[in-house]
């Protein structure tokens, strides 16, 4: 079996090592332009040039979860496209939107400013009742983010294009439910994939459906937020403020308004990071049962874009 790597942005020589470990039996290579063919290779962001040079590849392993950027290249026609599956990327995920969360429904930055001034004081007990959390996008890290979210208690709704049960959560599904989806919710988390269905869909009319004093966390794409529609709403006071960790260019250029924003906090990319070794084990064992000719998860479905 013959694996190719072809990663940038990465540190590629521990992904290099890691790989050789666990496949001894295999050839495992770093892509260069003009490399022999291989069977199966592990990419992330890989230039246009080797794609059309490794057409015969019997599947691809993104090492993300969102294959957006991948999606936007031309890919051998026949190859599977194989996105990670968690590998360690969800609790990360529950962990970040429950900070997000309990820092804005506690108001700690509040708390923050008042003892940074010596002063000892309080803020009136909010309901949990009254802050409904609508996750947009219902599949491994969404529904995981619903189960830590519905641990403190708070009413949880979610939205996903195929009609969905999921325990402790109110479910809603496609575009004609996606407006009583909204005036429930009062936080609005996005976890979901970027596509021609998904892109811009936190814009001025979506966000203005959420209740008054809504708070946003878009934890998924940039490209889901019209950003310029942002800022107004939260300065109309129809938005509480926004947790955002992912924008439309990243990194956030110096000069965005996001940055100096009182009530928008930024994170550079980074609520649920790849973990390689969970990532190495996750790919490793999704080539194996390949060879083998059996069915493996998070193979993505190129039409639906995700
Ligand atoms: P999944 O594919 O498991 O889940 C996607 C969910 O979105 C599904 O529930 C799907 O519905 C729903 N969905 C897709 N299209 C629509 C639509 N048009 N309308 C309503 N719902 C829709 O993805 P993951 O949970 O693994 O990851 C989600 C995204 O999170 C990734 O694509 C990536 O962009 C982002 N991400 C961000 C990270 C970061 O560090 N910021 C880290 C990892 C991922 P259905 O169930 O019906 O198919
Ligand atoms: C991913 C990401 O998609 O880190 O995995 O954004």
């Amino acid at each position: 079996m013959r694996i190719s790597i072809c990663c940038t942005d990465t540190k590629v020589e521990p992904w290099l090592t890691g790989l050789r470990a666990a496949l001894p039996q295999a050839s495992v290579e770093l892509w260069a332009p003009g490399a022999p063919a291989a069977d199966y290779a592990v990419v992330w962001a890989p230039p246009q040039q080797f794609l059309d040079e490794q057409a015969q590849l019997k599947a691809l392993f993104n090492i993300g979860a969102g294959v957006d950027a991948l999606l936007q290249l031309r890919l051998p026609p026949k190859t599977r496209v194989v996105r990670l599956d968690d590998a360690g990327m969800s609790v990360q995920m529950a962990e970040y939107v429950c900070h997000a969360l309990i820092r804005h429904f506690r108001e700690f930055d509040h708390y923050a400013a008042d003892v940074a001034q010596g002063k000892w004081s309080y803020r009136r007990p909010r309901l949990r009742t009254e802050c409904p959390v609508g996750i947009m996008g219902l599949g491994v890290l969404g529904q995981r983010v619903a189960k830590a979210v519905a641990q403190f208690d708070f009413p949880v709704l979610g939205w996903s294009r195929s009609v969905k049960q999921v325990e402790g959560v109110r479910c809603f599904a496609g575009q004609t439910q996606l407006p009583e989806f909204l005036a429930h919710s009062k936080v609005l988390v996005c976890l979901l994939p970027l596509t021609e269905d998904t892109r811009g869909i936190l814009r001025r009319d979506t966000l203005s459906q959420l209740q008054s004093g809504g708070y946003l966390i878009n934890v998924a794409r940039g490209a889901h937020l019209v950003e310029e529609d942002l800022i107004p709403l939260i300065d109309s006071g129809h938005l509480a403020g926004a947790t955002l960790d992912v924008f439309r260019q990243e990194p956030l250029p110096a000069s965005h308004p996001f940055w100096a924003h009182p009530k928008i906090t930024v994170t550079p990319h980074t609520s649920a990071r790849t973990l390689r070794d969970e990532s190495i084990a996750q790919i490793v064992g999704k080539m194996l049962a390949c060879e083998r000719g059996e069915p493996v998860a998070g193979v993505v479905d190129r039409n639906r874009g995700y």
